[in-house]
């Protein structure tokens, strides 16, 4: 009897969630972003050979780059014949995203593909899925180990470090200050990069480039415009900005045209081609890289759906068909690699559209 009435006041919940709506487009408050239950299918017609409902989780809403990346997911649903809904924390904070999973796991998703916003803090979320039943990939940004089934990488980690630090010793005369302005602290895959960045700079070819602080945007435009101007007044020597996020990068390079710095301080790091054609043209930034966030978005769905309907377990080895994309092998640390990164430059970024 107990047991009945708090499922009914369980289910209640639900409805009123429901019936609160998750808009997809707008950032959203936790409990509005864990609504897509307005799309989801119930778990038991799922099992019972209904349309699947996956959940595209970005480290948070309102950012362009993870747009482009639900664009190719939303594709690959498609193709697929699946229901994908997108939604997420409202700022790339890891309690926040934590939250919205444990709604998304409550209702009984089908699958869920996460870009993560701290790599240990989200393993027991991970697992807590998993042992519902529910398959977990990470995508762009990894959660740990035993927290998900398979991670998307984007491209090599190391070659994305490496080539930051080649296009800013190019673009700054191989020699002088530079900093590093990131996402947030905990972020998985930032943290990454700027380890083998660190790495690439031990080298003897690197030894005129000088490493003077990493500091942390958080991915908010406004705090990395900030952080961008308050480099150029800590160093007024400072030659380079490297920010290896698309919300970091844009800002930079706003910040140094603002600053009437073009010429002097250069900006690169990882950008999409519509936020930093501008910048390009100016001068502010020549050159950046980045992947295809679309891909990667359709890469995550092909993978979750494979696991999802149990074409393969999730297991290194294990292969599966990504649609146009072709086939992709899981690794022995159990990541699947997109490809290798773009540099985009004054040259060919008027040939891209994303
Ligand atoms: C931002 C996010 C994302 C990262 C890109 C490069 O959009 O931090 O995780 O992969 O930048």
């Amino acid at each position: 009897m107990k047991k009945l009435s708090v499922l009914f006041v369980f289910t209640l919940l639900m409805g009123l969630l429901i019936a609160c709506g998750g808009s997809t487009e707008e950032p959203a408050a936790p409990t509005e972003a864990a609504a897509p239950a307005e799309e989801s299918a119930p778990a038991e017609e799922s099992a019972a050979g209904g349309s699947k409902t996956y959940v595209f989780v970005p480290k948070g809403l309102g950012i362009p780059y993870f747009d482009t990346a639900n664009k190719g997911a939303q594709e690959a649903a498609a193709e697929l014949g699946v229901e994908v809904t997108y939604t997420g924390p409202a700022t790339a904070d890891a309690t926040e995203q934590i939250q919205v999973l444990n709604s998304l796991i409550a209702q009984g998703v089908d699958g869920l593909a996460i870009s993560a916003n701290d790599a240990d803090a989200l393993i027991p979320t991970g697992k807590d899925a998993m042992e519902s039943g529910i398959p977990v990939v990470s995508w762009d940004s990894a959660i740990g180990e035993g927290g998900r089934n398979a991670h998307m990488n984007q491209a090599d980690a190391e070659g994305i470090g490496k080539v930051q630090i080649e296009m800013i010793s190019d673009l700054i005369g191989g020699e002088g200050q530079i900093a590093i302005l990131s996402a947030t602290s905990t972020a998985p895959n930032q943290n990454e990069w700027i380890e083998y960045m660190q790495a690439e700079l031990e080298k003897p070819e690197n030894a005129g480039l000088d490493l003077v602080t990493v500091v942390y945007g958080d991915d908010e435009d406004e705090k990395s415009y900030n952080e961008a101007i308050g480099l150029m007044r800590t160093y007024p020597d400072l030659k380079g900005i490297i920010s290896p996020t698309t919300v970091g990068i844009a800002a930079a390079a706003r910040a140094v045209q603002d600053q009437e710095r073009i010429g002097e301080v250069f900006v690169t790091g990882l950008g999409t081609p519509n936020q930093m054609r501008e910048y390009v043209k100016s001068g502010a930034a020549p050159a950046f890289a980045l992947w295809n966030p679309a891909e990667l978005g359709y890469l995550a769905i092909y993978a979750l759906d494979a696991i999802a309907t149990g074409a393969i377990e999730g297991n290194p080895g294990d292969t599966f068909e990504a649609g146009t994309l072709g086939s992709y092998t899981i690794a022995e640390d159990g990541s699947v690699l997109l490809g290798p990164p773009t540099v985009f430059n004054i040259d060919n970024i008027d040939d891209f559209d994303f």
